[in-house]
């Protein structure tokens, strides 16, 4: 009887043994067979109702029994435990942490913010556009002549003989003031395209914003006043300024604003390149045939615009000489903004 039920539970440890994979199911074993109310033990309990004559044969089964579990225990609790220990190794918690590197916001972002929060102050609203963009909206509606060298290949990216990338922020103008009646308030950033030689001082894809007032008696006292406005909330107080004549194809007259060197005070340096003052933008009275192009009464509405590179505009406030530092993404350019 004894005999019999030591070979089921034999052959049940056999069968169970190999499917332990883990020291939770080999702790459920352990408590199965070997504890105190464990298989094993009852077994032991029922030694005393064998007979004198079965007695030996039985416990020595019995003890073999017990041999074979607790080998199997034995090995497999060494396994686990190497095991466990091999996990353990490794995790170090005495070695330094990774560094995260954190981004930052770009210093061309930077600047466009502060540069809309300025014009925003100043009651101006913020208009995008398309960077694909026709000639029309380009360059016609411009009012740059046939002609003029800009529309050439060599300086802008034609897509096909209608279509190119935009050479300045200019067409949005165009079609915000088709779509509004004035006044019209309003600057446009975006990214721009010339097909120019890479150099530490062009680049060609850049940013821009350009600026525009419409109304009835706009002036060109006007526009200096906003313009110098800008430039003390942007550059900082106390500067100098002056306007010198230029040329623009959309407007009459034209203007370039500059700004003493805030760096060397007007003394020399590096960055005003010893001129003692900085071209910060261009500006000028809308010309009479782009609001007409618009359909705009000329004889009723006047407008000043202006236009600032923003990669330019940076490199001026933090002195940074090469505009394709803005474009390669070097970390050890981009964190100290
Ligand atoms: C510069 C100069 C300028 C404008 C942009 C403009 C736009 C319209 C009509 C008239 Cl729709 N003018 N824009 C005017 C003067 C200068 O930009 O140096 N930009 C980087």
């Amino acid at each position: 009887m004894l005999l019999e039920k030591i070979q089921d539970i034999r052959n049940e440890f056999r069968k169970e043994f190999p499917s332990i994979k883990n020291a939770a199911d080999l702790e459920n074993l352990r408590i199965k067979y070997l504890s105190r109310n464990g298989l094993v033990s009852s077994l032991f309990d029922e030694m005393k109702n064998v007979s004198r004559e079965e007695r030996p044969s039985a416990g020595k089964e019995l003890n073999s029994l017990r041999d074979e579990i607790n080998a199997g225990f034995l090995q497999l609790k060494e396994k686990f435990s190497k095991e466990e220990s091999k996990e353990k190794v490794l995790i170090d918690p005495t070695l330094p942490g990774r560094i995260v590197n954190y981004g930052s916001t770009h210093i061309l972002t930077k600047t466009l913010e502060d540069i809309k929060a300025v014009f925003k102050g100043l009651g101006f609203s913020v208009y995008e556009g398309p960077e694909l963009e026709s000639d029309y909206y380009n360059f016609e509606a411009l009012n740059f002549q046939p002609d003029h060298p800009a529309r050439d290949m060599q300086d802008t990216f034609f897509v096909s003989k209608d279509f190119l990338l935009r050479t300045h922020t200019s067409p949005v103008q165009i079609r915000v003031m088709e779509k509004m009646k004035p006044p019209v308030r309003a600057i446009m950033p975006g990214r721009v395209y010339r097909n120019e030689a890479v150099s530490a001082r062009s680049y060609c894809m850049f940013h821009q914003v350009e600026g525009l007032y419409i109304d009835t008696d706009v002036t060109f006292a006007e526009l200096k006043g906003t313009l110098v406005s800008f430039a003390e909330q942007f550059y900082g107080e106390g500067l100098k300024y002056r306007f010198r004549a230029s040329y623009f194809p959309f407007t009459e007259p034209s203007a370039e604003m500059d700004i003493s060197c805030y760096i060397c005070k007007g003394a020399g340096c590096r960055v005003c390149k010893f001129s003692g003052w900085i071209e910060i933008l261009g500006c000028g009275m809308v010309d009479p045939n782009v609001l007409k192009y618009v359909g705009y009464d000329p004889e009723k509405y006047t407008g000043y615009a202006f236009g600032m590179g923003i990669e330019r505009t940076t490199m001026n406030k933090y002195g940074i000489h090469d505009i394709r530092l803005f474009f390669e993404n070097d970390i050890r350019f981009l964190k100290q903004f």
